[in-house]
């Protein structure tokens, strides 16, 4: 079976991690999302495929979710002996490492596609991870910090500002120009299922819907298209989604987010048996809808919820 994901970084590096043991033999591609990326330094950094990478390559810092285990930070205090920041982002000696091969491979003109593969070849995440474009997009939000409005970039705006002030509009900047990197159209359209995981519908999600061509593939490539509920009992369940929901005018619930992917897009979707209450609801909006554990505490739990995406899938099919 060949299953395309669109991920984000923590909600779809552990979803992915789940799928993997629900269905050991899939061919599973991974459309990872570029949005977040920031230039640091001189160095492209890339958190969401780099979340990816590092999860499903047993090198992810568990407990943070992001960046590397046993990380130092020497270069960073380095650094800021120098008065060089930003201070607000810590980025590990370790994972330096990743960033400098990364602009290396760029800087001799090698696409983003082909620099991802070839991390990979150290990490062997076991899926295919595509970043969704080798173009530069970059998601800024237009923020209000002390009544004057301003946009900054959405490491700032989330790392930074902790997304603490309000939001007014979330613009992925380049992604109207962008191509869907090699392969992307290719997998969507060989794909036997695609699925949402349980990231943020906004700046992950939403980011990779952005790239001209990806939504419209997923469309015509007539197949099950399943998303499980980043939100659960009404709040995101970590990190600061409703935030960004808020900024694009949807609410905070797992029936709002099933309804702004549409049933044009979406086929079935996974609510938390919490939420069970608005099965109906979302069925009614023309999406076929289960109630079921989505809470990915361990893994076993996580594929559970892989293999009901997989069975709902077979039943919208
Ligand atoms: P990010 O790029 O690191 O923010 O990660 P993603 O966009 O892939 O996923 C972020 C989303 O994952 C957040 O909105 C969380 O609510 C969601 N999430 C994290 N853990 C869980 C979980 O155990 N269950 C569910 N349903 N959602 C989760
Ligand atoms: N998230 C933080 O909350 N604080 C950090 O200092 C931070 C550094 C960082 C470095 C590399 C990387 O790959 C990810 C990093 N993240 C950090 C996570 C990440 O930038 C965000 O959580 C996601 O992009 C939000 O979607
Ligand atoms: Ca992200």
């Amino acid at each position: 079976m060949r299953i395309v994901v669109l991920a984000g970084g923590i909600g779809g590096a552990r979803f992915l991690r789940g799928l993997k043991q629900a269905a050991p033999d899939a061919d599973v591609t991974v459309i990872g999302n570029t949005g977040d990326d920031i230039h640091l330094f001189g160095l492209k950094v890339c958190p969401d495929l780099d979340t990816v990478m590092y999860t499903l390559g047993g090198g992810i810092n568990e407990e943070q979710g992001w960046g590397r285990a046993e990380e130092t930070f020497h270069l960073k205090e380095e650094l800021a002996a120098y008065g060089v920041g930003p201070e607000w982002f810590g980025l590990g000696d370790r994972d330096f490492a990743t960033h400098i091969v990364r602009t290396q491979m760029i800087g001799a003109g090698y696409p983003l596609s082909a620099v991802t593969e070839a991390l990979c070849d150290r990490w062997k995440p076991g899926v295919r991870l595509i970043p969704m474009t080798d173009d530069r997009v970059e998601t800024h939000v237009a923020v209000e910090i002390d009544g004057e409005r301003k946009a900054v970039h959405f490491q700032e705006y989330w790392v930074r500002l902790r997304a603490s002030v309000p939001a007014h509009a979330v613009v992925p900047v380049g992604a109207e120009q962008a191509k869907p990197a090699p392969g992307v159209l290719e997998a969507i359209a060989e794909a036997d299922v695609v699925l949402f995981p349980p990231s943020n519908p906004v700046v992950s999600v939403g980011t990779i819907l952005a790239v001209p061509g990806i939504r419209e593939a997923i469309a015509e490539a007539g197949v099950p298209v399943v998303g499980l509920s980043p939100i659960v009992g009404d709040a995101p369940v970590r990190g600061m989604a409703d935030k960004v929901l808020a900024a694009v005018g949807v609410e905070s619930t797992a029936a709002a987010v099933a309804e702004h992917y549409g049933s044009g897009l979406l086929d079935g979707w996974l609510v938390d048996t919490v939420d069970a209450g608005v099965v109906e609801r979302i069925e009614s909006a023309g999406i076929r809808c289960r109630a079921v554990p989505l809470m990915m505490t361990d893994l076993d739990a996580t594929a559970r919820m892989a293999r009901e995406a997989l069975d709902l899938a077979e039943e919208v099919r």
